[in-house]
């Protein structure tokens, strides 16, 4: 069978998925400020999402693309992973701990087209607004750096607001591996090149959105998913690599004295709009495209934002799965706050031996970051994928008085406004309580029997039936195979 990441391409991607059905084409023009990110997240909102090609981007002579991602299987099969919740994770920490290392090429269907004078990129990239209230127009690029001195690259996803005359505002973080490299640049007194990347294949993008240890080439992640390494050409004005299949590459430079710009408000990964602040300023110095690129849009809060941060996710259960691996089960962050804020580990608690270490856990669980604000434990029974599951779990297995445990007002993530709202009231505190909900079922119940055989917290037991045998072929392929 055909492997989406064997496709040589964006275009070849969406156009795998559109044979397939899965991608609806829109041939009307759409506006880019707020009309295009309008239909994103109206298509977020189904319960399955289309890929969605808009062909005519209003002002571009390049099509868009986006939600290829939005949904679970495709992203695995982007990845090339199997989809189960536990395989996947074991998959993918595998794939890390065996990275394969780009190599150089001479040439590139990137390279079709270049750009060094008289050129506007931000009038031929597209690029989107998403909301009426956001400080302007962005893309959401791969970011490739270099780190001066040890030479190594580093791949992210930072968001980049169009200024004009090609100029951007990047928004860099400090404690991030391309914040790392500007900062190295900065104490050098050197340029801090950057090539902004758009439309690559989308294993890149999910590669670029997955932290790394300071120092270490998501290239290589990248490399591995694909079963081999990812061809890198040279820019043309700045000394950084960018892969050869790339749609866009612009090339970009901050020079000493690094002028700050203003940034944002933009819809951050929970929805609300981030508070505008000083980040540095981008020069475009030259702009390389191949003929049939796309530009790539996402937008915050859907579920494609989500399965970008999916590494994430395996990341918080690779960390859980460590402190205690003969109990822990699984473990995952919540797509409500974006892989972020909301962690659910499930237990095996088949032992009097065991009770309280779930709570332990959790605890623990916390070291995996500074954002992480609640922790649900559930039992073995229970989807960790499927909210409601855990609504249930915690409504008839959770005594509040004796199962919630909070810890006061400890650090968290501006971007949550209940942690923000401190900040920006008085400067105080960026945070919030955090909070432990032990969902799991007491141990002093374990034994407790309704009257009948099943134990009180057990489920009734449905029968299995194979719903193949039931319904006629056409039902069964309108509802249940794709
Ligand atoms: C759509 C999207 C946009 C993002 N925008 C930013 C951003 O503007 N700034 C940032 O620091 N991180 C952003 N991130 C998160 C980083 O890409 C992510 O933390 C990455 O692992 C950082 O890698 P690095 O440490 O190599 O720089 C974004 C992620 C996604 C999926
Ligand atoms: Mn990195």
């Amino acid at each position: 069978m055909m492997k989406v990441s064997e496709l040589r391409g964006l275009r070849d991607v969406v156009d795998y998925y559109a044979e397939r059905g899965e991608v609806v084409e829109i041939e009307r023009e759409v506006d880019s400020e707020c009309e295009l990110p309008g239909i994103i997240s109206a298509l977020n909102s189904l319960p399955r999402t289309p890929g969605v090609l808009f062909k005519n981007v209003k002002g571009y002579s390049f099509p868009a693309a986006a939600c290829i991602l939005s949904e679970r299987d495709r992203t695995c099969e982007v990845l090339g992973l199997p989809s189960s919740p536990l395989e996947f994770k074991e998959a993918f920490i595998k794939i890390t701990e065996h990275p394969i290392p780009p190599v150089r090429v001479d040439r590139g269907p990137c390279k079709e087209k270049i750009y060094r004078n008289g050129f506007d990129a931000l009038k031929i990239v597209p690029s989107i607004k998403a909301t009426p209230d956001d400080g302007g127009k962005y893309f959401q690029p791969i970011v490739i750096t270099k780190n001066p001195e040890t030479g190594i690259q580093n791949m992210a996803m930072n968001r980049a607001m169009l200024l004009q005359d090609n100029t951007v505002v990047l928004n860099v973080r400090n404690e991030t591996g391309v914040g790392q490299d500007f900062r190295k640049c900065k104490k050098d007194g050197k340029p801090f090149e950057v090539a902004l990347v758009i439309g690559a294949p989308l294993e890149m993008y999910i590669s670029a959105a997955t932290k790394l240890a300071l120092g270490q080439d998501e290239m290589g992640l990248a490399g591995a998913l694909r079963g081999k390494p990812v061809e890198l050409v040279k820019c043309e004005t700045i000394d950084v690599e960018v892969p050869a299949e790339a749609g866009f590459v612009l090339e970009g430079v901050a020079e000493p004295p690094y002028e700050l710009g203003g940034e944002g408000p933009w819809p951050e990964f929970l929805t609300y709009l981030s508070i505008p602040q000083q980040k540095p300023l981008v020069k475009i110095k030259a702009l390389t495209l191949r003929e049939d690129a796309l530009g790539y849009a996402v937008v915050a809060g859907t579920k494609e934002n989500y399965n970008l941060r999916i590494s994430n996710d395996v990341a918080f259960y690779k960390f859980v799965k460590a402190l205690e691996p003969n109990f822990v089960i699984d473990a995952t962050l919540t797509h409500g706050t974006a892989h972020w804020h909301h962690g659910i580990i499930q237990v095996r608690k088949d032992d009097y031996d065991f009770e309280g270490l779930q709570v332990h856990v959790a605890m623990a669980a916390f070291g995996f970051s500074v954002y992480l604000e609640t922790i649900t434990i559930v039992d073995e029974d229970v989807n960790i994928l499927d909210m409601n599951e855990i609504d249930w779990a915690v409504t008839t297995r959770c005594n509040p008085s004796e199962q919630i445990h909070i810890i006061r007002e400890v650090k968290t993530h501006r971007n949550n406004p209940i942690a923000g709202a401190r900040e920006l009231l008085d400067g105080s505190f960026v945070g919030k309580a955090k909070m432990i909900i032990d969902a799991t079922v007491p141990w002093k119940f374990k034994h407790l029997k309704q009257g009948t055989k099943l134990a009180l917290f057990e489920r009734a037991r449905f029968q299995k039936v194979d719903l193949k045998e039931y319904l006629s072929p056409h039902d069964y392929r309108r509802w249940i195979k794709r």
